[in-house]
């Protein structure tokens, strides 16, 4: 196992830190595919049921490693889109695919791929010290990591534009304001906040907030008509589940329920 990215399970909760701290938690080939795995085991393992993304050190992620793309090293120049396709695409599909909430604790600053990564994530708090930087432009590149879909969605393509072409760091307030993260939390509490959400979900009824997530995630390309098809068929297999029986039982006898992500 790769230390680029710490893996722990407790509680229902894999807990993956980015850990290149000296290279502000940037991709290397290593990283992606220890990210990737780690993702990949949140979609097989049942006994994940939240997953919590954070970085080690004063940085959430810088983005793409620029290192590994010297062109001072000669050779011919990177084929990009294959690295897209390669390492950042399959994890933000992962991410996105996963029925299983992904809280993402932004730590500090968040460029480049690192930002869009974490737009990805389900539900974000930051650090209130904590930059969202869209850096692809500084350096001759495009939005990516899904930067371009979120960011214009999200903000409507005014801001989604000037933050892409500017590359203006946005603060953890702004983008809170703006409805790009959930929350932007003091610097010292941000892991612990992050946690206990992450612990709450985690004891939830896993295949109905899965259900949830993908339900809303439907809706950016759905019209109302196919959405209230797929309310009814979701609804129809959230209310087979046993987690629904024990959250009506626990209501009715007046007791916290006991959900097992069944
Ligand atoms: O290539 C492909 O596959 C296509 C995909 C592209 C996806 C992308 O993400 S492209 C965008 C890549 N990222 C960037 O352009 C951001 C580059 N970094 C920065 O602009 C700044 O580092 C930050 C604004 C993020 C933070 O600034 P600051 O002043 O807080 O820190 P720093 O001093 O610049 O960085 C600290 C160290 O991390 C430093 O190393 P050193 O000098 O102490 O040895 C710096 O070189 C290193 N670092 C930061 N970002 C990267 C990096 N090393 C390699 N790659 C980085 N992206």
């Amino acid at each position: 196992q790769s230390d680029t990215v710490l893996v722990t399970l407790a509680d229902g909760v894999l807990q993956l830190v980015l850990n290149r701290p000296d290279k502000l938690n940037s991709f290397n080939e290593e990283m992606h595919m220890a990210l990737r795995a780690a993702f990949e085991r949140a979609h097989s393992d049942n006994s994940v049921r939240t997953v919590l993304l954070t970085g080690a050190g004063r940085g959430f992620s810088a983005g793409q490693d620029l290192g590994d793309r010297d062109p001072r090293k000669g050779g011919p120049a990177p084929d990009l889109g294959h690295t897209l396709e390669t390492f950042y695409n399959p994890t933000l599909r992962l991410i996105r695919s996963l029925s299983k909430p992904v809280i993402c604790a932004v730590n500090g600053v968040a460029a480049g791929a690192g930002a869009n990564i974490a737009f990805a994530c389900d539900i974000v708090f930051a650090a209130r010290s904590a930059k969202f930087i869209q850096a692809f432009s500084k350096i001759g590149l495009v939005p990516d990591a899904g930067g371009s879909w979120h960011l214009a969605r999200i903000l409507g393509e005014p801001r989604a534009k000037a933050l892409a072409l500017t590359a203006e760091p946005l603060t953890a307030e702004q983008a809170a304001e703006w409805g790009l993260i959930w929350k932007a939390v003091d610097d010292e509490k941000l892991l612990e906040t992050a946690h206990a959400l992450a612990l709450s979900l985690a004891k939830g009824p896993t295949r109905g907030l899965g259900l949830t997530k993908q339900l809303i995630q439907a809706a950016a390309t759905n019209s109302l008509d196919q959405q209230l098809d797929l309310e009814r068929d979701y609804q129809r297999e959230a209310g087979r589940t046993k987690d629904y029986a024990e959250g009506v039982t626990a209501f009715l006898e007046k007791r916290p329920a006991n959900f097992r992500g069944e």
